[in-house]
């Protein structure tokens, strides 16, 4: 293998910066299960104002974000509508069965993206031996459709539907500020239609650990509560908050980046004979392979390319997935792409 691999397996991959590492040292700290931590509390703060929200609390994880705001919205033997290739669904380890009991209604979308028509369809009628659909989960953006944009639109709409049968909205935003970055839109204005909402800052943003969910006082208060009983009460968790402030500050607005060189990967990679790539799906940071045509399994495929120093993931059941990061430069995603192109093309 190459000295350094170059690593798009994701952009949860990247390590604190010296400066994320300073503000880390240097933070303030207290026991946060008692609210005593002034940094956890500053980082509350500030992502609840950046979302619009009342109030939020800071979790290890996206997963636990997620599995948190589940549990605070259902009932044992509900049911939660999601796309078929949500994070939510797929990734958390059965959480939404084991933790909350509830069941998900899934519906595939294009690019991730399920619209209103789609929903109304999915809600179940009110009659006593069905279950009842308590929640629409959304994710923005959509990281198994290759990073893809909901649009504002059919959140409006579908919120205006959820709001009218009494259901409510979780937004997983583990990659919020992508989309943020690429439309232009504020972070509050998608978080306007949902009653929570999950923004990761251990993704493109760059900090080590770390979630903010948001949503209203009352929301927050009962979500307190299981994320002790989850386990993500932390003591002087001001040392982790620090780099999640400080990936606030500083790396957002680099995000964009991230998009171009996830762009020219695309556009590279789509020449490779056999390799499949939906290019308009490639809205933010995440390229999708499949391949395939190519003949190769994604197994085989993710060997030979660690073999020459480029780590990419498994993005589907027939694909790769790469993800653009603050740590790879243009230059390291060329160098990947040429490398891709001489093993396949
Ligand atoms: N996604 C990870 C893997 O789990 C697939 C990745 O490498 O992309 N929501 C979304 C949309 C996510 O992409 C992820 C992580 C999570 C939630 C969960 O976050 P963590 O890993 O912090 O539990």
């Amino acid at each position: 293998m190459a000295e350094k691999a170059i690593d798009l397996r994701s952009d949860t991959v990247t390590r604190p910066s010296p400066g994320m590492r300073e503000a880390m040292a240097s933070a303030t700290v207290g026991d946060d299960v008692f609210g005593e931590d002034p940094t956890v509390n500053l980082l509350q703060e500030v992502v609840a104002r950046t979302l619009g929200k009342e109030a939020a609390l800071y979790v290890p994880s996206g997963t636990m974000g997620n599995q948190t705001c589940v549990k605070v919205h259902t009932q044992p033997g509900d049911e939660v509508i999601c796309e078929r290739g949500a994070h939510v669904f797929n990734y958390e380890t059965g959480g939404m069965a084991f933790l909350s009991n509830v069941q998900a209604h899934t519906i595939e979308g294009r690019r991730g993206v399920i619209t209103v028509e789609q929903i109304k369809r999915a809600i179940r009628p009110s009659v006593y031996y069905m279950p009842k659909t308590r929640l629409i989960c959304l994710e923005n953006t959509h990281n198994r459709a290759g990073g893809t944009i909901y649009p504002l639109e059919v959140i409006r709409k579908i919120s205006e539907c959820a709001k009218n049968e009494k259901i409510r909205m979780h937004l997983d935003g583990a990659r919020l500020w992508n989309a943020c970055a690429a439309t232009g839109v504020r972070p509050h204005e998608y978080a306007a239609y949902f009653d929570s909402v999950s923004v990761c800052l251990s993704k493109g943003l760059g900090a080590p650990v770390g979630t903010v969910i948001a949503g209203s006082a009352d929301f927050i208060t009962d979500a307190r509560h299981y994320r002790k009983i989850f386990g993500g009460g932390m003591r002087q968790a001001g040392i982790l908050a620090a780099a999640g402030l400080y990936a606030l500050e500083h790396n957002v607005g680099r995000l964009k980046e991230d998009h171009e060189k996830a762009a020219r990967l695309a556009d590279e990679l789509s020449q490779v004979r056999g390799f499949g790539i939906d290019r308009d799906a490639v809205q933010t940071n995440i390229v999708i392979i499949d391949i395939e045509k190519t003949g190769k399994m994604p197994d085989d495929a993710l060997s030979l390319l660690r073999g020459r120093g480029v780590l990419l993931s498994a993005g589907s059941y027939s694909g790769l997935r790469a993800v653009t990061h603050l740590d790879v430069s243009m230059d390291e995603v060329m160098s990947a792409a040429r490398t891709i192109r001489e093993l396949f093309g």
